[in-house]
């Protein structure tokens, strides 16, 4: 592609070709013109290595790095590409599994401490959740305090951790016959850490080298993940702090403000943000800031801690993964608070260029040069008071700001309960309209689209090329992460405003229903929301009796990270059609060894043999369409649904009444009913 033969050739890109979000094209231009540099131009002088990034090199023993380049040629060891490359991949599963399960067993022991009244500040908000969530883990509910069912389910969720035999309980919850299928294949996790650690232990020299072996493993691996350490992470931020409906948020830089104290934070896990949230909206704190001249504290997020307050409290998101150095050269930002996951280390190198203090927070990650203020839940609303005062001490020190006057609003804050409730209605909570509107056709399929920016890619581009293209095609959207954060600045996640962007048959049910094209499901933890929207539509009837039968893929068009090649291997073990955008960490053969693709055929034709899902790296976003396309339509042909016809819709609801709009009564009534209704 042509911008990847630019930075092939260490020519810079200019902001238009690094990006298509006019905010950041503006700010990466003040930042050339200051001579600062960020993820993008970095991206631009350091050339991916080739070797290393299509799986060529294994540097798993001293007596290498060995690099595997020429036909015939293995690893001082032996190693061939195929299990270099198996090896390569399972380690950044087992990293990914590991981050996500990780935060949700910070979760977990969090909602032991909150069970217990040790920690300060947090409450358990939806106690409907936590019931349906103990139930379904089999803890008695009946006659129990809310604290006593948290304590016990606290207790079973930080066990899912360490069990060493036997399946981790929330893996139970996929559809009956996927249950089963993972049983019969031995890939169903005894525990989420055993799964990591055996990972770690089949990669050390000399252990597990056949292919198909190790990335059986992946898949057990991954599913700690999805089915385990995510869903944990999801269930109990949803009980602790709420479980999402839709409200009215907004996104990119503009929501910088130039007379407050402006705070990010960023990272992932809810526990801290949220009492940051609470702490900006105590009086003290208010009055605080107001005594340093501002006229208040503007909270905004970035990453998934952006979608974490933005889908629960509409907290604006300053915008996505390729944002964060970007808000910092808005020389808005008082205190840029991170905590775990996607932060990068230049920060600290490019908040010296201005007044930003980066703090950090969690006892996991420090960053060289940052101020360290750890969280602790025993005490959390008073550091986190700490935390703002700290950042309204440093607005004295702003100088000279640049805030573009770009952002979007959005919906977001659909989880799979309220999903189920707004198609239902309250008194019958059901998937029922969304299942009937994709059997008549009305709607295509659905897509996820999810997973994070890369400065390899040209920002959001991805993203939203894919998006607007499946709208058109009737196909319903549901993101989260930084993919979710890519369409709101676009603005498809606001109701009305994407409507006439999407095809009739989608619009007619978004008309009715009240809802976006594009549904917001959160963070890239909350995945496990889409895994159980699936099961619920499997559950309902009529699109078959497992999730590899539905009319349905995901995409992670512009992944970077470890955590998406987790999630890509868990939705493929579930039935899902993956694919992913960008570098393919399996893509390398030597020269003269073409035939020799058994790790990528393994994850596409083998994988789809055994679970019915499949992943795939691709780097055309036009071709992630064509196949999205040509795979629902083979779904819904299996099926044994109607052919997708866009010309039979469009005809109701809204469009409907405007057409006969003008028309007599009996008129009206026979385009309706075809005939006029005897009165
Ligand atoms: Ni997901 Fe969320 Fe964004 Fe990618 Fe990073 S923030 S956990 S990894 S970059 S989507």
């Amino acid at each position: 592609m042509a911008d990847q033969e630019t930075t092939r050739g260490r020519k810079r890109r200019t902001p238009e070709q690094a990006s298509i979000d006019p905010a950041a094209i503006q700010m990466l231009g003040i930042a050339d013109e200051r001579g600062i540099g960020t993820a993008f131009s970095r991206a631009d002088v350091m050339a991916a290595c080739n070797i290393g990034a299509t799986g060529l090199c294994c540097s798993l023993c001293g007596m290498g790095p060995c690099r595997v380049i020429k036909d015939g040629q293995t690893g001082v060891c032996g190693a061939t590409v195929d299990t270099i490359q198996a090896r390569n991949f399972i380690r950044s599963v087992a990293a990914g599994s590991a981050a996500h399960s990780d935060h949700g067993r910070d979760m977990a022991f969090t909602l032991k401490a909150v069970a217990n009244g040790e920690a300060e500040g947090y409450a358990i908000k939806d106690i409907a959740k936590l019931r349906t969530v103990a139930e379904q883990c089999g803890i008695a509910i009946e006659d129990r305090s809310p604290e006593e069912i948290a304590d016990e389910l606290a207790d079973l969720y930080i066990d899912q951790f360490g069990q060493q035999n036997g399946a981790i309980i929330p893996a139970l919850r996929a559809p009956e016959k996927r249950v089963k299928l993972w049983e019969e294949q031995g890939v169903i996790p005894r525990g989420v850490d055993r799964e990591v650690v055996e990972a770690l232990h089949r990669t050390h020299m000399g252990d597990d080298q056949d292919p198909g072996h190790i990335l059986h493993h992946a898949v057990r691996t991954s599913l700690a993940d999805g089915w385990g350490g995510s869903m944990i992470a999801t269930d109990v931020s949803d009980i602790l702090f709420g479980t999402p409906a839709p409200l009215l948020g907004e996104a990119n830089l503009g929501v910088l403000k130039d007379d407050m104290v402006n705070v990010i934070v960023h990272g992932h896990e809810p526990t801290l943000s949220q009492m940051v949230v609470a702490a900006s909206q105590d009086p003290e704190i208010i009055e605080y800031a107001k005594a340093a001249g501002a006229a208040g504290i503007n909270l905004s997020g970035i990453c998934c801690t952006a979608n974490e307050i933005l889908m629960r409290q509409g907290i604006p998101a300053a915008g996505n993964f390729l944002q964060q150095e970007l808000a910092i050269l808005t020389g808005s930002v008082e205190a840029m608070v991170v905590d775990v996951q996607c932060i990068m280390q230049a920060l600290v190198s490019l908040a010296e260029n201005f007044h930003t203090k980066i703090i950090t927070t969690s006892p996991k990650v420090k960053l060289k040069g940052a101020t360290h203020i750890e969280f602790e839940e025993t005490h959390a609303l008073t550091i986190a008071k700490n935390i703002l005062r700290e950042a309204i001490d440093n607005y004295a020190n702003r100088e000279d700001t640049t805030i573009p006057d770009y952002k979007n609003s959005l919906i977001p804050g659909f989880s799979h309960e309220y999903i189920n409730y707004m198609l239902g209605g309250s008194y019958r909570a059901s998937f029922r309209p969304l299942n009937d509107a994709i059997m008549a056709g009305r709607i295509r399929g659905v897509a996820a689209i999810v997973g994070c920016t890369n400065p390899r890619i040209q920002h959001d581009s991805y993203h939203t090329t894919i998006t607007e293209e499946l709208l058109k095609q009737d196909v319903l959207v549901v993101e989260t992460g930084c993919a979710a954060i890519a369409n709101a600045k676009l603005g498809f996640l606001l109701g009305d405003a994407g409507l006439d962007r999407v095809g009739p048959g989608l619009q007619e049910v978004c008309e009715t229903v009240g809802i976006p094209p594009v549904l917001h499901m959160g963070s890239c933890v909350d995945n496990t929301r889409i895994l159980t929207v699936l099961t619920q539509m499997v559950d309902e009837g009529g699109l078959g009796d497992d999730i590899d039968q539905v009319p349905a893929v995901g995409l992670a068009p512009e992944w970077m990270s470890e955590k998406a090649l987790s999630i890509a291997t868990y939705c493929a073990a579930s039935g899902a059609y993956v694919m992913m955008g960008g570098a393919n960490p399996v893509e390398g053969r030597p020269d003269k060894m073409p035939d020799s693709v058994e790790v990528a055929d393994y994850m596409s034709a083998g994988w789809e043999e055994i679970y019915g899902g499949k992943l795939e790296f691709l780097d055309d976003p036009w071709e992630m369409i064509r196949r999205t396309l040509d795979h629902i339509d083979k779904k819904r042909a299996a099926l044994g649904l109607p052919e997708y016809d866009p010309t039979i819709f469009g005809k109701s609801g809204d469009a409907r009444l405007i057409e006969i709009e003008g028309l007599s009564l009996e008129d009206r009534q026979a385009a309706i009913y075809g005939q006029p209704v005897a009165t």
